[in-house]
């Protein structure tokens, strides 16, 4: 019908079939992958579902454009990322928001986007309620300037996952996801206004 999806998680997992859905509509996407970690390890048991795998999985699947893909906010190591761009927290910091995202935006150029917001892309300061934190991530004010910078990409879905609500403090991860979320909910409009 032309309506989108974001979808709210919940464990990153939750991706792979989303984006299976996404493919069949779309064909292959650009994958924005915001995250602490790349989830590209390599797992070839068509039985298991992981978190750490769901990308290494939508590759072997063909549902990626890996070539106008990338992953934001990294603060891990994998041996191999499978061909997708990384622009880890260090570079956000050194080089800006603003940056970072116009360098997203002419990857991804006119394609469709699906862009995954793992809240464990910010900093444990700014999401504590969150499975597998890793210190030196985005800030809040980091991500809202990224996101921004995006507007005018062609997103046709997203999602916002790994909110473990009994981690969180005061609804500290539960506001920013919703900023996120809506954020998300923002960009597919500004596209179709
Ligand atoms: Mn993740």
């Amino acid at each position: 019908a032309g309506a989108a999806c974001i979808t709210l998680g919940g464990d990153h997992a939750i991706t792979l079939p989303i984006l299976r859905a996404h493919v069949a509509k779309y064909g292959p996407v650009a994958l924005i992958q915001c995250d602490a970690h790349t989830d590209t390890w390599p797992d070839d048991d068509a039985s298991r579902i992981d978190h750490g795998t769901f990308c290494y999985k939508a590759v072997q699947e063909g549902l990626i454009d890996v070539a106008a893909s990338a992953h934001v906010g990294i603060r891990t190591v994998v041996a191999d990322n499978l061909g997708i761009k990384i622009h880890d927290a260090r570079e956000l910091h050194l080089r800006g928001a603003d940056a970072v995202a116009a360098d997203l935006r002419a990857r991804v150029g006119g394609r469709p986007v699906y862009l995954s917001f793992d809240i464990d892309a910010l900093d444990p300061a700014f999401a504590p309620g969150t499975g597998t934190p890793v210190w030196g991530g985005l800030s809040s004010a980091q991500a809202a300037g990224l996101l921004r910078g995006l507007a005018g990409i062609n997103l046709v879905g997203g999602d916002v996952v790994e909110v473990c609500p009994p981690y969180d403090h005061a609804e500290i991860t539960a506001v920013a996801a919703a900023h996120v979320a809506m954020e998300l909910i923002c960009l597919w409009g500004w596209t179709r206004r």
